[in-house]
Parts: structure tokens; C-alpha cells; sequence
């Protein structure tokens, strides 16, 4: 069968948008969380663990924790036990975390018996000025952030899907499973 010119021109064109959209769209969302640094906020309070008549005194010194909230699930940055905060304390994420996908941050401290919030405010700029202490938050570029994007919207999923199918088939074609 021979496809009239004007056919394969348009599928040509829908091909060439595709793709343009595709590379634009993995892109602009390619933006990842790099690190978040805490700072003590001009005029701000330290936060210390309590102690009874001295006990505790070793352990006195904040056990600064910070969590990302994201729309796929609690994200943990992890822990500074028994730390003053100094000239500040950088926070970076062990996997990919999305600028897109985070919700919102909270600064904890770590304790055997309740856990404190020391700051929890929604992601809207790259600094947050708290009450005692100001988040610095920093993005890099990971194209990583850009495919978790695309294979998320109705066309990646799809593609995934045929992809998924591809396999199936080939394997079962190749009696890779017996029915
Ligand atoms: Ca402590
Ligand atoms: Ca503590």
C-alpha cells in the first residue's frame, strides 16, 4: 500500500511537533532539588533540647531533621544529631527529588520521645524566612526530573504502555513463556 504524499507530510509534521513538544516538555521540567541550607534567622532563637538538672546536658544541642514533602510520598534529607547551627547546615537529598513534585518543607528536631517542628511552610520561592531559622533552597538541572515528567502525562503513559506490550509479545512470541 502506498501512502498518498500529503498523508505521510501530515504524519511528518504531527511527528515533528511531537517531538518538539516531547524534548520542550522533558526540558522545562527538568529541574531537580540540589540542596536546602539552614540558616539561624537575624534576631532568630536556636532551638535546644530540654534538660532536667543537668541530665542531658551532652545531648543538649539541636538534632536538626528535614523532610520534603512531595506529591509522591515523604522524602527524608536526613539528620545533623547534637549540632549547633553555626554559619548554617546544608541539607542534600540522597535520590532525585522533582522541584515540581515537592508540596512542602519541615524542619524538625529529632527527639527520643516527641519530634518538634521548627519550621514547616509550603514551596512557593527559593527562600523562606522563618520566625528563627531561613531555608535556602537550590535546584539543578537533572533531565532526570524531565523523563519522571513525560512518562507521567497521557502520552508517555501510553508509550510505556505500547512499550510494556512490545515486551509481552516479543517474549511470548520467542516462547519465552508457555500457555
Ligand atoms: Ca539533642
Ligand atoms: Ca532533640
Amino acid at each position: 500500500m502506498k501512502l498518498p504524499k500529503r498523508l505521510i507530510y501530515l504524519i511528518e509534521a504531527i511527528l515533528v511537533i511531537f517531538i518538539g513538544w516531547a524534548i520542550f516538555g522533558v526540558l522545562t521540567h527538568s529541574s531537580s532539588l540540589e540542596s536546602v541550607t539552614v540558616t539561624l534567622t537575624p534576631g532568630g532563637v536556636e532551638y535546644h533540647d530540654k534538660t532536667v538538672f543537668g541530665v542531658g546536658a551532652n545531648d543538649r544541642a539541636a538534632d536538626y531533621w528535614l523532610r520534603v514533602h512531595t506529591t509522591e510520598g515523604t522524602r527524608d534529607l536526613g539528620i545533623f544529631a547534637n549540632t549547633e547551627i553555626g554559619d548554617g547546615l546544608t541539607f542534600t537529598p540522597q535520590s532525585n527529588i522533582p522541584m515540581e513534585e515537592i508540596v512542602d518543607l519541615q524542619l524538625l528536631d529529632k527527639d527520643k520521645f516527641e519530634n518538634d517542628v521548627l519550621e514547616q511552610f509550603p514551596y512557593e520561592t527559593e527562600q523562606h524566612v522563618g520566625v528563627n531559622y531561613t531555608l535556602e533552597i537550590s535546584s539543578t538541572m537533572k533531565l532526570e526530573s524531565g523523563f519522571a515528567w513525560f512518562f507521567k502525562t497521557p502520552v508517555g503513559i501510553a508509550l510505556l504502555t505500547g512499550l510494556m506490550l512490545g515486551i509481552v509479545i516479543v517474549v511470548i512470541g520467542n516462547g519465552g513463556f508457555s500457555i
